[in-house]
Order: C-alpha cells, then sequence, then structure tokens
C-alpha cells in the first residue's frame, strides 16, 4: 500500500496541483477518484470543506492545495522544488498567494458572472493581472531562467500551470486571452506543458471547454462555484 494517499478529481485543477507535486517529486502514491456530482458519503470525513484534493499519509490528513504542496515538499525534499534563500522562499510564496487569492477568484467569477457589464470588468482585472504576472512575477522573480523562480521547475510553476491548460475554455466562453505582449508567459505554457509530469495528467481542450459549461452558464451550485460567488473561494 502506498505510503501517500490523494483524494483527486480530474477536472479540477487544485488537485492537479497536487498531482503535479507528486509526480515531480516521483512520491509513490494511490489516487482516488471522487466524482464530485455525487460525492460519497464517507468523503466527508477526510474533506472538512468538501472539496477535493486532500492527502492522507498515515495519520496525517491534509488539504488545501498549497498547503499540501508545502507538506510534500517538507516531508520528500528531493528534488527541492522551493528556493533555498528565505527571501527567495517568501518570494515564491507571495506568487501562490497571488494565484490563490487575486488570480482565481477573479477567474471564476469571470465564467460565474451573468451580468455583461460586470464581467467586462471582472475580464479587464484578470487581464491586468496576466501582465501584473508578466513584468512584475515572471520577469523579474525568474532572473532570466526558464522557470518561475529560476533554473529548476518549482511550487509557483505547479501552483499556476494547471489554469494555463484551461485557458482554451476562458478563450471560449468569454474570449479572453493571454495579452500579446505576455511573451514570457506564453513560452512558460509551452515549457510547462512538455514535462513528463504534465503529459502524465493533461487533459485537451475539449475536456475543459465541457467541463466548464456549467461555470458560463451560471448553473454550477457546487461548494467552490458557491464559495467563489461570495467571495469566500
Ligand atoms: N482552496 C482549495 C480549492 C479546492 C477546490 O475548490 N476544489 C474543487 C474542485 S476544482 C472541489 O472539490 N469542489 C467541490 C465542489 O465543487 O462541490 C484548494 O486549494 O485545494
Amino acid at each position: 500500500m502506498a505510503e501517500v494517499e490523494i483524494f483527486s478529481a480530474e477536472v479540477c485543477p487544485y488537485a492537479q496541483r497536487t498531482r503535479l507535486m507528486l509526480l515531480e517529486k516521483g512520491i509513490e502514491h494511490s489516487l482516488t477518484e471522487i466524482d464530485l456530482k455525487n460525492k460519497p458519503d464517507w468523503f466527508a470525513e477526510v474533506s472538512p470543506y468538501s472539496k477535493v484534493p486532500v492527502v492522507r499519509r498515515g495519520d496525517d490528513l491534509v488539504w488545501e492545495s498549497s498547503v499540501i504542496n508545502e507538506y510534500l515538499e517538507e516531508l520528500y525534499p528531493h528534488p527541492p522544488l522551493m528556493p533555498k534563500d528565505p527571501g527567495r522562499r517568501a518570494l515564491a510564496r507571495i506568487w501562490i498567494d497571488f494565484a490563490n487569492v487575486k488570480l482565481l477568484p477573479t477567474w471564476y467569477r469571470v465564467f460565474l458572472e451573468q451580468d455583461k457589464a460586470r464581467r467586462a470588468e471582472l475580464a479587464a482585472r484578470l487581464t491586468e493581472y496576466f501582465r501584473f504576472m508578466e513584468f512584475e512575477g515572471f520577469r523579474k522573480a525568474s532572473q532570466g531562467g526558464p522557470f518561475w523562480m529560476g533554473k529548476q521547475v518549482g511550487l509557483v510553476d505547479l501552483c499556476y500551470y494547471p489554469w494555463f491548460e484551461r485557458l482554451p475554455a476562458l478563450e471560449h466562453y468569454r474570449g479572453i486571452g493571454l495579452p500579446e505582449d505576455c511573451t514570457q508567459l506564453a513560452a512558460w505554457i509551452r515549457r510547462m506543458a512538455s514535462r513528463e509530469s504534465v503529459k502524465a495528467c493533461a487533459q485537451d481542450a475539449a475536456f475543459y471547454i465541457q467541463g466548464y459549461s456549467h461555470y458560463a452558464d451560471g448553473t454550477e451550485d457546487g461548494v467552490t462555484a458557491r464559495d467563489m460567488r461570495a467571495g469566500t473561494g
């Protein structure tokens, strides 16, 4: 029996963050797929927020993808996916926080918002965030390296990439793409897409376009959509 167990869902970008982490580290694990539209009764016992991902290891039950990935980084330090220097570690955490607190709530609200004027405001904010990531984030933090924190792939790359695999759904439903001047982010997406870990759990555009249809027509009523609408996601 594998030491680490992940409760996951194929559609879920947060779970993909942790699946990428397990693959990049080569951590042996077992995966239990949760049908988010029909969660088993026992799921409440392992997931206090009723969300994936959750990781179980011995007596440890850990949820929240960013917390899980740092937990795994501490337990399995090789290969290191965080910089050594405290200042650079802090910078990595700032960008992970930016994803969680700014980018992703706006991303989901652009899908969920049915009012066109409010949606246009959110779309403008999302585009501004993409540029901020390119010019204040990637270009500075990477110090000329191919990945977010430099030479090696790291936690920040794994934290953002799943949403960039889903960009075709954003373009399809909301006509929003990566701005043309975000050239380094565009190259980083291609670089990430060619990694073995990414290929091992990638899905195509059609899968995501189908997966986001209920977000786009406003009928999605899962815990995540409710949290994002309420500003608590
Ligand atoms: N902040 C959480 C978010 C996890 C999350 O929202 N997962 C979604 C799937 S992508 C989920 O399980 N939602 C349950 C539901 O919608 O009912 C994390 O980082 O792990």
